[in-house]
């Protein structure tokens, strides 16, 4: 492993973001939607969640690429549940990761919801009309109103681009803008400049391969993209000796506002809010509850509070 590159070289180094002006255009147009004061309503807040992992690319033409676990599903029902209470998301997730309004469709098969009818007409299975009809509606509902905007992103390049680009233009909205970084991101890669350029070739035996450490780019969110933004960081580990004490290191290192600490083995049933000087346990009762409900109510309570509070001149919540 090598030793972190700063911020600045890794972006200097890094493929430069396809369509970067059409995707800026897009997200200037749908902050200055959203945030207008027009109409009386004083606008909406603005949450970005992001979702799923991040690859990291072997080769420049890549063909084989390092992985994170996520499926996106936090991210995608996170999201449900900020339109639900008024926020508009900018929702950057995972190119085929799980999508909003899509999570209860069968993934194994779409025709496990679709019939042929007497007139040989192609019709959603009565079995699954309820789900898909709510589906639609919630959807449309969100597109409608202009409060869902999607960025897709594969590599941790694009993500990291992505991220920066999102956290200085929100940083506009001040303290009603929010981070919720789901998403599981590469911890290590190989730098542009000294990665393969064609597909790695097996006859000279086995690989080695020194990856560089990503930069820790929360400081920087934190710091200098988004300095008033409420943020959210996810930490999930595998052994729960350490998690709730990597989490209180994340929340001070990186002052964030909430760290949400979760293990792999149980991350679908139960997370622990870590904020200053509090642990709450969330738990689901039921596998049909979605755990997500409970977190976007708790945190989006605290987020009202950061924005009293701040008016009222505290900074933490
Ligand atoms: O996307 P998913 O629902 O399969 O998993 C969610 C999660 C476990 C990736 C998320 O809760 C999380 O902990 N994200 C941060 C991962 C990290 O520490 O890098």
């Amino acid at each position: 492993m090598v030793a972190a590159q700063d911020p600045e070289s890794f972006f200097a180094t890094a493929p430069p973001l396809r369509d970067a002006d059409a995707v800026d255009a897009r997200l200037q147009e749908f902050i200055a939607r959203n945030s207008n004061n027009a109409g009386g309503g004083g606008g909406r807040p603005i949450v970005c969640v992001t979702s799923g992992g991040t690859t990291v690319p072997l080769e420049q033409r890549c063909v084989r690429y390092i992985d994170n676990f996520s499926s996106g599903h936090r991210g995608a029902a996170s999201t449900e549940y900020f339109l639900k209470a008024g926020y508009a998301v900018i929702f950057v997730h995972r190119r085929g990761s799980c999508q909003p309004y899509c999570r209860f469709m069968p993934d194994d098969s779409f025709l496990k919801f679709l019939d042929v009818n007497e007139e040989s007409k192609v019709q959603v299975a009565r079995s699954h009309e309820t789900v898909v009809k709510k589906s639609i509606g919630d959807y449309s509902k969100a597109m409608e109103c202009g409060s869902l905007l999607k960025l897709p992103f594969t590599t941790i390049f694009e993500y990291l681009q992505l991220l920066r680009m999102v956290a200085t233009s929100v940083s506009s909205v001040g303290l009603r803008g929010m981070f919720y970084l789901a998403a599981a991101v590469s911890d290590f890669y190989v730098p542009w400049d000294s990665m393969a350029k064609h597909k790695i070739q097996s006859a000279g035996g086995p690989l080695e391969m020194r990856l560089s450490q990503v930069p820790k780019m929360l400081s920087v969110l934190r710091n200098q993209w988004a300095p008033l933004a409420f943020c959210i960081s996810f930490k999930l580990e595998t052994d729960s000796d350490i998690l709730v004490q990597k989490a209180d290191m994340a929340l001070n290192k990186y002052k964030m506002n909430i760290v949400v600490a979760n293990l792999l083995a149980t991350y679908k049933d139960e997370v622990i809010i870590v904020t200053n000087g509090e642990k709450n346990t969330i738990r689901r009762c039921n596998t049909d509850e979605d755990l997500e409900e409970q977190i976007i109510i708790l945190l989006t309570q605290k987020h009202s509070k950061y924005i009293y509070g701040s008016q009222m001149g505290a900074t933490r919540v």
